[in-house]
Formats: C-alpha cells, sequence, structure tokens
C-alpha cells in the first residue's frame, strides 16, 4: 500500500487563529512572511563571523559539512530583539508550552503559571554534500513519553518543547530543507519514524517553520554543488525545566574547577543525556578547561550508531 504523505499547511503570520489551528492539527506549520528580507539579510550578516569560524562537529549529531551558530541570542540583537520577542512566538508558547496549575498553600489555593523559555537558539549551515540527520523527536532530551493520540485528537500540554526555524536563504528539497512527518506529534512513543512518511519543509527566505517537541523531523540533506541551507532556530521549553537554584552565576571557573569530579557532576557540570546542558557544543567542564571545538565529538556516546 502506497503511504500518505500529509502536506505541510501554509499560512500567512497575519492569521495567528490559523497557525495555532494547523500546529494542533499536524504538529507543524509554515509561517509565511514571518519576517522582512532586510531583518533576514541583517541576521545572515551578524551570524556570518560564527558559522565561519566553527568547525566541523566529529560524530553522528551534524553532518561534518553543517556549521552552527550557538548562543545565537546572545550573539545576533536582531534575532534577540525582534524575532525571540515576536508576539507570534508568544503566542504559540502561550498555547502550547506554557504551563498553569493549582496548588493549596496552607488552605488557599493559588494557580501559578510557569512560562516558556528559550532552551537553544542556533542556526544551522548545511553545507554541499551535507547528509540528512536521523529522523527524531527534539523532545527526547526532555525524555518525553508520548501516548498514541491517532484516534483521540491532539490534547494540549502533551508536549513540553516547541521549535521556530526561520529561513535565512531559500530552502529546497536540493539544498537540505527540514524533513517533517505532519502528524507525528499524535505518534505513540513506540512508533518509529520511516523517511518514506516525510515530506520537505520547502520556504522563502523570511518564513518560519514551527513545530512541537514531539514531531518527527531532521536536517535535510544538502545534494547541491554550491548553496548553502541557513535556518536560524529558536527552541523554546517549559520554564521550570531548570534547576532551582541557578548556581552557574554565583560560583566562579576556578572555584567549579578545584570541585571534585562527583560534586561537579552533582551540581550539573556535566550533561544530562543525551544533550541538555552545553554550551558553545562542549560540555560545560570542557568549555571551563578551554577544550578547543575541533577536539568535541557526540555527547553522548552510548546513543546507538546509524545502520
Ligand atoms: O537543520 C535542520 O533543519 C534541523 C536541525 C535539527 O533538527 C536538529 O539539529 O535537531
Ligand atoms: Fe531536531
Amino acid at each position: 500500500m502506497a503511504i500518505k504523505i500529509p502536506t505541510v499547511q501554509r499560512i500567512d503570520r497575519c492569521d495567528v487563529g490559523g497557525i495555532l489551528h494547523a500546529i494542533t492539527q499536524d504538529g507543524c506549520c509554515i509561517v509565511k512572511n514571518f519576517t522582512d528580507a532586510a531583518t533576514v539579510a541583517q541576521v545572515n550578516a551578524e551570524t556570518r563571523p560564527y558559522l565561519e569560524a566553527d568547525v566541523p562537529w566529529k560524530g553522528d549529531l551534524f553532518p561534518p559539512e553543517t556549521r552552527r551558530c550557538s548562543n545565537l541570542a546572545g550573539r545576533s540583537r536582531t534575532v534577540r530583539e525582534k524575532w525571540l520577542v515576536d508576539p507570534l512566538i508568544r503566542a504559540c508558547n502561550a498555547k502550547f508550552v506554557d504551563k498553569t496549575t493549582s496548588n493549596f498553600y496552607g488552605e488557599t489555593k493559588h494557580t501559578y503559571t510557569s512560562e516558556a523559555v528559550c532552551s537553544i537558539a542556533v542556526t544551522f549551515d548545511i553545507g554541499p554534500g551535507g547528509k540528512a540527520q536521523r529522523l527524531h523527536r527534539d523532545d527526547k532530551n526532555y525524555h518525553v513519553h508520548h501516548p498514541d493520540q491517532t484516534q483521540t485528537g491532539y490534547q494540549i500540554g502533551t508536549d513540553v518543547e516547541m521549535a521556530f526555524l526561520v529561513a535565512g536563504v531559500k530552502t529546497t528539497i536540493e539544498n537540505g530543507a527540514t524533513l517533517a512527518i505532519p502528524g507525528s506529534h499524535l505518534w505513540g512513543s513506540d512508533r518509529a519514524p520511516k523517511v518514506e512518511e516525510a515530506t520537505y519543509a520547502e520556504m522563502e527566505a523570511g518564513d518560519c517553520w514551527i513545530m512541537l517537541g514531539g514531531l518527527y523531523h531532521a536536517g535535510g540533506a544538502n545534494i547541491t554543488n554550491n548553496e548553502r541551507r541557513i535556518v536560524h532556530g529558536l527552541f523554546f521549553t517549559r520554564g521550570f525545566l531548570r534547576q532551582e537554584e541557578n548556581i552557574y552565576l554565583a560560583n566562579s571557573a576556578d572555584d567549579v574547577l578545584s570541585w571534585s569530579d562527583a560534586a561537579q557532576k552533582a551540581l550539573g557540570y556535566t550533561l544530562s543525556s543525551p544533550n541538555i546542558g552545553f554550551v558553545e557544543f562542549k560540555t560545560p567542564l570542557q568549555y571551563l578547561h578551554g577544550v578547543p571545538a575541533d577536539a568535541l565529538g557526540d555527547f553522548d556516546p552510548s546513543q546507538e550508531k546509524r545502520n
């Protein structure tokens, strides 16, 4: 039986209701005209020096042809002050990621809302020859269990993460447009994704791909000879998915490096498997020790290798 590949809905940014509906239905959508050409050009210019300085990844997470600009919100004023705080992004996070609960504090009932926080902001620039990533759910990092919702429909609150990828260039099947399976946010954790079920999020520069953390997707293969596929990504997660006490700001590098390995680990200076807590794609301890970027590989060596 031929596999039916769902299409991606393309909706103009002024139709916020339509965008929220499409994400509920499909787990993703493309927002047309998310931003204008001048803003895209500015962000491309602000990130170019960092992309040019980046070195090939040695491992499975990215093909060696990919260059990244990590700490994107810190490094690009335009990303930080325009896109990160865009009302459309806030509206999406408010619906899918913010969390409100009520508790008794003594005999008084209190209701608290934890707002989504940017978990990672990074540019992905896939160069010619770059192979596709494996299909994955980004929320594997948060160990999310997904119930099978294919019969019931999507229940808001199932996801703890969502991503916004703004096209820095026109993205095509040839240059590595993101691969995705619309509707796969509804799949139970036991169902494996197949490449034959995926479609491509082809975008014009300035469009924005939005997806929930439970949607299967992957960076595409770049089979061109001379095009670079640049997308600028903002990923948000629940605001409370972090440590209660922020000791990272309270202790100097020298203090931390004088602690025992076990204490460093207990206090979060190693990573949570697979990929939580890195800085400039290094573990905090590699970063504090000044390990050069070209000495690095995959974070979690226990991850299964590709077939
Ligand atoms: O580059 C892309 O299109 C997506 C990258 C991605 O999914 C990832 O690195 O988790
Ligand atoms: Fe991903």
